[in-house]
């Protein structure tokens, strides 16, 4: 089996965990955390920080997973780990539905229980959370994060980076702009500009992101 580094040590890192070995495919060598307490993560061996990056190249180990749910961070660690020579390898749970006519990015992270229907487009880095559904020719860019529960009905549009929150719904032809935020169980009925947070039933915006 191919050998496989996870950065981060945290709470999704344990799904990721899970799911890569569910999967078969990889041998998880070890994670890395910046936070130096750690020393195990569900049986998996605590590596260091990413200083010790370069020295797993050195040794080989070039596939990797971003295990971190903050968008912004996932998407450095992922470039800076593309930059360095790594190949991102996605997660998909043999409990998820992925449709043979959907297209899956690098990196991307697909949790059970969730649909990526016919026709969608994952791109690279991006996490289809737990029970979370993506229909027909949905588009997903690059560092998004459907949440748990989260419902995209057909031709939906998510920009880069955007959040969906647990339990979201969005109805059909919905474009949700780049890096904004949609709150837990809010129902979107209108196209959502980049960097904003909406929240509602209807969503309704409650603020700029920075
Ligand atoms: O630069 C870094 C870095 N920055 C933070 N490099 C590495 N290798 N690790 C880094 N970290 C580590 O990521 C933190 O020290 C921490 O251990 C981990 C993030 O863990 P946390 O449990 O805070 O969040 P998470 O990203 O694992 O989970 C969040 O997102 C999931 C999708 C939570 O909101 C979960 O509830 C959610 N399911």
């Amino acid at each position: 089996m191919e050998k496989i580094i996870i950065i981060g040590g945290g709470g999704h890192a344990k799904v990721v965990i899970d799911i890569l070995q569910s999967m078969e495919t990889y041998d998880i060598v070890g994670f890395t955390d910046n936070d130096d307490q750690h020393l195990s993560l569900c049986g998996i061996p605590y590596l260091g920080n990413d200083a010790i990056l370069p020295a797993l190249l050195e040794k080989g180990i070039t596939k990797f997973c971003v295990a971190i749910g903050d968008n912004r961070l996932r998407k450095k660690l992922f470039h800076n780990l593309v930059t360095s020579g790594f190949k991102p390898a996605s997660a998909i749970s043999p409990f998820a539905y992925v449709s043979h006519h959907a297209k899956i990015g690098r990196g991307v992270v697909i949790l059970p229980g969730a649909v990526v229907n016919s026709c969608a487009t994952i791109e690279d880095n991006v996490i289809i959370n737990t029970l979370s559904g993506v229909d027909h020719d949905c588009i997903i860019y690059s560092h998004a994060h459907i949440a748990p529960g989260a419902s995209l009905t057909g031709n939906v549009t998510v920009g880069e980076g955007a959040f969906l929150g647990a339990g979201s719904k969005v109805i059909p032809g919905i474009e949700v702009g780049e890096w904004s935020i949609i709150g837990a169980g809010s129902v979107v009925l209108s196209n959502v500009p980049p960097n904003v947070t909406v929240v509602g039933v209807p969503a309704n915006k409650i603020a700029n992101r920075g």
